[in-house]
C-alpha cells in the first residue's frame, strides 16, 4: 500500500509515521510514505498558500492554485484522493477497512479555516475524526494511516484484529498481565484456571457487561447470539451489570 500526505507540515507527519508499528511496516516494506510540502507550489516571493476569505470573515482560507499543483499529480488510477476535514464522513472501523481496499491513498491536510471550495473537485471523500475542532488536517491524518496501516495484512498478526470491539459490535473484556496481584488487586481467577472454555465465556460475559454500562447504543447492532441475549438479559436484571471496583 502507498499513502502520500500533502501539507504545510510535513515535520509533523515524519516523527510518527517513521516509529512504532507503522515504521516497522514501512521498513518491512508493506506500506510506503510520501509527504509532500504544499509550500513548495506557493505563490509569490513569499510562497503564500492562504488569502482572505471572499465575502469577509475572520481567519485565511488556503488557496486552490498550490493544493492543484500538489494534488493533481497523485491523481492516478486507482488512487483514493481523501480531504481531512470537520465536515467530512466519520472515521468508523468500517471506513477504515473501506480505505484499506485501496492500494493507494493520497491524504489532503489544510490549514487555517480550512481550503477553497473548488479543491473539493479533486477529492474522492472527505473524512472527519470526529466532532471536536482541530487546527488543521495532520492529527486526523495521522488518525486514518493508524486505523489504516494496522489493516494492512501483515502488519499486525491477523487475529488482533479479528477481536477488534469495533468489528465484533461490543467493548472489549478486561485484560490482565503479570502480577497475579497488584496493590492488593488481584487477577480473575478463572483467568488463572486453564479452562478455555470458561476463559472465553468469562470474557464474553465481561464484554457484554461493559457495553451494557458504557455503550448500551452498541447492544442494537452488535452480532449477539442467544446465549449472549441470555447473559444480557441476567445482566439487567441483577446487579450484575455495576462494573466490578
Ligand atoms: C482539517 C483546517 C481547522 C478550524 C471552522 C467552523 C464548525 C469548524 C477548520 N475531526 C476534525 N476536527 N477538525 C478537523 C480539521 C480541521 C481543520 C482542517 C480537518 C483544516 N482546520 C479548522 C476551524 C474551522 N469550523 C464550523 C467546525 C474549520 C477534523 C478532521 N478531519
Amino acid at each position: 500500500m502507498r499513502i502520500d500526505v500533502v501539507t504545510i507540515f510535513p515535520e509533523l507527519l515524519e516523527g510518527p509515521l517513521g516509529t512504532s508499528i507503522i515504521g516497522r511496516a514501512v521498513e518491512g516494506g508493506l506500506v510506503e510514505f510520501g509527504v509532500h510540502d504544499i509550500r513548495i507550489h506557493g505563490l509569490g516571493r513569499h510562497r503564500s498558500v492562504d488569502d482572505y476569505p471572499y465575502g469577509g470573515g475572520a481567519g485565511m482560507v488556503m488557496r486552490p492554485e498550490p493544493l492543484f499543483a500538489a494534488i493533481q499529480p497523485l491523481r492516478t488510477a486507482g488512487a483514493t484522493v481523501v480531504l481531512m476535514d470537520p465536515a467530512g464522513e466519520r472515521l468508523t472501523d468500517q471506513l477504515a477497512r473501506a480505505l484499506a481496499g485501496s492500494s493507494h491513498l493520497a491524504l489532503v491536510c489544510g490549514r487555517y479555516e480550512g481550503v477553497d471550495e473548488r479543491v473539493r473537485t479533486l477529492v474522492d471523500r472527505e473524512v472527519s475524526i470526529g466532532d471536536y475542532v482541530l487546527t488543521g488536517g495532520e492529527l486526523p491524518a495521522l488518525v486514518l494511516i493508524d486505523t489504516v496501516v494496522r489493516l494492512v495484512p501483515g502488519v499486525i498478526a491477523e487475529a488482533s484484529h479479528e477481536g477488534d470491539s469495533f468489528a465484533s459490535g461490543l467493548l472489549e473484556y478486561p485484560q490482565y498481565t503479570r502480577p497475579e496481584v497488584f496493590e492488593g488487586l488481584p487477577v480473575p481467577p478463572v483467568l488463572l484456571s486453564g479452562h478455555h472454555g470458561e476463559v472465553d465465556r468469562w470474557r464474553r460475559r465481561e464484554a457484554l457487561r461493559r457495553t451494557l454500562e458504557r455503550r448500551p447504543d452498541l447492544l442494537d447492532t452488535a452480532d449477539l447470539s442467544d446465549a449472549d441475549q441470555a447473559t444480557l438479559a441476567k445482566l439487567r436484571r441483577t446487579s450484575m451489570a455495576d462494573p466490578p471496583r
